[in-house]
């Protein structure tokens, strides 16, 4: 089952590629049989391809694993039961939250990727999707930091969150926390303008820091 790989120098990428497709077709199809190992193959061929445009364009030598599935996608999103706490707008801006249970993810920190998996206590992935209130566009490149305060005041999780990407559930920004127990919560959050560049048209759209606080209740008891 190893694709066939290039003894060029663009070995190297795409012998990487096909190795993490392996490894992400391997985490999706979950337990053997026919169906599953053709699907792995035909992973590994598309990704092969890929590999050989990035080496082709001098790009950053990060692998290029096969896009998943319209249905990859909603039964990752489906497995990481995500649910919908509340929403905000302020200004111009709309943001919503949501949650999973906790979960491993990868972010950028120091010019590498470091994977960061929940740590003991940690309950939930928090996932905050920042959009334009208007078209409903995902904004990207802005800052968010999340304080959680239980009702009698006390903050229970405070930081800044880490954009990323999820297969359903797209671009927002989130983190792992511990939720104590259940009940009542405020989400407060600061939500800096997208430093990112604008057409003439939405110039001035996005432009302030500001604040918004989603009220939540939380009905699971800590794990
Ligand atoms: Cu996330």
């Amino acid at each position: 089952m190893t694709p066939r790989t290039r003894t060029s120098s663009g070995s190297r990428a795409t012998a990487l590629a096909a190795a993490a497709t392996l490894a992400l077709a391997g985490v999706l199809a979950g337990c053997g049989g026919g169906e599953d190992d053709a699907r792995v193959s035909a992973s590994g061929t598309t990704a092969t391809a890929h590999g050989d445009g990035h080496a082709d364009h001098g790009a950053t030598g990060e692998p290029a694993a096969a896009a998943p599935s319209k249905a990859d996608q909603q039964a990752h999103a489906a497995t990481m039961q995500m649910r919908r706490l509340g929403s905000a707008t302020a200004g111009d801006r709309k943001i919503e939250l949501d949650a999973s249970d906790a979960t491993t993810f990868t972010v950028p920190e120091g010019g590498r990727f470091v994977t960061h998996r929940p740590r003991k206590g940690e309950n939930a992935h928090l996932m905050l999707m920042l959009s334009d209130v208007e078209t409903g566009e995902r904004l990207p490149d802005a800052t968010i930091t999340l304080r959680v305060v239980d009702a009698a005041g006390k903050v229970v999780s405070s930081g800044p969150q880490y954009p990323m990407f999820g297969m359903g559930m797209g671009m927002h920004y989130g983190d792992n926390v511990t939720i104590p127990k259940a009940g009542r919560y405020v989400a407060q959050l600061v939500v800096g303008p997208p430093m990112i560049g604008r057409h003439g048209d939405v110039a001035q759209r996005w432009t302030t820091t500001v604040r918004a606080e989603i009220p939540f209740t939380w009905e699971d008891a800590a794990r």
